[in-house]
């Protein structure tokens, strides 16, 4: 396979003449060429074959133990301009970096086959959808790109028609810490990532194009590129909706987007379109309509069990590509929280004792097709998208935020996304549980500056008069013992009732400073069991913490200097106000 896409043939020589590799090999993303690969990385040692019969056809990938999340700090925006990408960004010239990373790619793929993906975000026929091509020298990316992109001879073929796409260039390189770097250069749609193997720095398909440079195009051009779950929830009567939902990594997207309805909810229904990315666009009614641009799912492992997800976890027993978990006896992943067996290997390969610690990487992943998942909505397929009737934001937040809230309107909702704080995970290696700013969940991956990011999040406003309605939750509330205050995972689906019902005007709330708020007797909380007074607490609002948290958001604007938006500031006084 080759193409007649001129620009593309000349980027591949170019960079086979940088990169120097053995061969190459253009991926058609057929069936036969996935087993080739497994078979390939089975004899190199990529990958290690789990129990076939409880596990069939699912592999696991031991990375390097320096290359486990995304490097945050080694990501950086280059364009000619520094302001461009704001103070949530790094930066660095582009021709600093493109010497830097021309150096760093020299000669890197000898021996190695240089595999050239055509991929395209979202499904293949939509309007919203784009491509990319990467290149990289690792067959576990082809692997992953094939489960979690639209890859192969159907993308090119649309390439070869639009005559656009995303540049991504990927080497694994050697490694090292000190020579890893995930640059992004909007002006010239190129990504170049060296040094790491994992998801988020080396599946360039996913935050470094559909993110970062996507939300770059979705400024130019009008529309949202957001860290954001897709959920279709159908009432007993046959009533469907769609929210959005943006949360950090590894703060329960995946769990939201595939709910099972508690044995109290019979009838209700909740599908899954997506778990970590949205594309937004208003159509021509003025409908904000998503398409998830994946097709598979890059999950955290840790924590799934058939209680917290029974639809994760059945899915994850066949046809999945595990990375750093534990291994039993009878050769199965393991990790923490799936069961009351002992691992026999940690996630490196070691042998494992209790005292140990943790025997799954906290931020190991499961790889897996969308299809397998029990709650696959087709319309994850449909090239129309699905309309939003709500979009959530939410953090990790053992204090201050209450259970949920609405925004009294589109500007005030964009407050509240701004405004979004969580505790640090895994998912990116440093501190985990401090408290950061979040904004919109996109800390990590907005391609420019937030201020002018949050302009363009206002500039909906005047767009549209159907836009959805914004609400803010929080699972994560802890009592004064530590211990979490909601139940969590399927019983979420109460919050989201109401949610749901306030788009439809039909469920009661209290007006207070920092939005709308159910009364406890406004949700179904019919056999929850759980006690009057921690719910209270649940929707409480603290006007004194909130005095607080607002002069951190302030404080936190004043680093956005005079570009945040006037109606930002106007909106953050006008809660100030309110709490008197
Ligand atoms: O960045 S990844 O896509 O690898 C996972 C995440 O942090 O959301
Ligand atoms: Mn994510």
């Amino acid at each position: 396979m080759t193409t007649t896409n001129q620009a593309l043939l000349d980027w591949v020589a170019e960079t086979a003449k940088l990169t120097q590799p053995e061969r190459i090999h253009w991926c058609d993303g057929s069936e036969g060429e996935y087993q080739s690969l497994v078979k390939l990385m089975l004899g190199t040692g990529d990958l290690l074959e789990l129990n076939q019969k409880s596990y069939p056809r699912c592999y696991l990938h031991r990375s390097d133990p320096s290359d486990v999340a995304r490097v945050e700090h080694l990501t950086f925006i280059c364009t000619p301009e520094k302001a461009e990408v704001g103070p949530n960004n790094h930066w660095m010239a582009p021709a600093e970096a493109h010497q830097k990373m021309n150096g760093l790619f020299a000669g890197c793929m000898r021996g190695r086959t240089l595999y050239v993906i055509p991929y395209c975000m979202g499904p293949i026929d939509s309007p919203y959808a784009r491509c990319g091509v990467e290149i990289t020298d690792s067959p576990y990316v082809v692997a992953n790109m094939k489960i979690m992109t639209r890859m192969g001879k159907q993308a090119l073929e649309r390439i070869e028609r639009e005559g656009s796409f995303v540049r991504g260039l990927h080497s694994t390189g050697d490694l090292s810490p000190d020579r890893r770097f995930i640059m992004h250069f909007p002006h010239e749609t190129l990504i170049q990532s060296i040094g790491s193997g994992y998801g988020g720095n080396a599946l360039l398909g996913k935050k470094c194009h559909a993110l970062r440079i996507a939300s770059w195009q979705a400024r130019q051009e009008g529309w949202l590129a957001e860290h954001m779950l897709i959920v279709e929830i159908e009432s007993p009567q046959g009533e469907r909706h769609y929210l959005a939902a943006a949360f950090p990594s590894a703060c329960g997207k995946t769990n939201l987007a595939m709910l099972i309805p508690p044995a109290s909810h019979a009838g209700w229904k909740v599908r899954t379109i997506g778990d970590d990315i949205a594309w937004l666009h208003l159509d021509k009614h003025g409908q904000l309509r998503a398409i998830n641009p994946e097709s598979g799912y890059f999950g955290v492992v840790p924590g799934t069990n058939p209680k917290t997800n029974r639809n994760a976890f059945d899915m994850i027993t066949h046809d999945t590509i595990f990375t750093n978990v534990a291994v039993t006896a009878d050769n199965e992943p393991w990790w923490e929280g799936k069961d009351k067996q002992a691992p026999v290997t940690d996630w490196r390969g070691r042998p494992w004792h209790k005292a140990d610690g943790p025997a799954a990487h906290p931020n190991s992943r499961f790889t897996v097709a969308a299809r397998q998942n029990p709650s696959y909505s087709s319309l994850a397929d449909d090239p129309a998208g699905v309309p939003i009737s709500a979009i959530i934001f939410g953090g990790r937040r053992r204090e201050l935020a209450p259970l949920v809230y609405q925004a009294r309107d589109w500007r005030h909702g964009v407050l509240v996304g701004a405004s979004v704080a969580s505790e640090t995970t895994a998912a990116a290696t440093g501190q985990v549980g401090v408290v950061r700013r979040d904004p919109m969940a996109m800390k990590p991956f907005c391609g420019y500056d937030f201020a002018d990011y949050w302009a363009h999040w206002l500039s909906f406003a005047d767009k549209s008069d159907k836009l959805p309605q914004i609400f803010h939750v929080n699972w994560f509330r802890q009592d004064k013992d530590g211990h979490f205050m909601w139940p969590g995972f399927g019983e979420n689906l109460r919050v989201l009732r109401w949610i749901i019902d306030r788009c439809e005007d039909r469920a009661a709330a209290r007006d207070t400073a920092i939005g709308f708020l159910p009364q406890p007797a406004d949700m179904d909380l019919d056999g929850l069991g759980i006690d009057p007074a921690v719910m209270d607490a649940l929707l409480a609002v603290d006007a004194g913490a909130w005095k607080q948290e607002l002069e951190g958001i302030s404080t936190y604007f004043d680093g956005y200097g005079s570009k945040i938006p006037p109606a930002l500031r106007e909106e953050l006084a006008r809660v100030k106000q309110r709490l008197g």
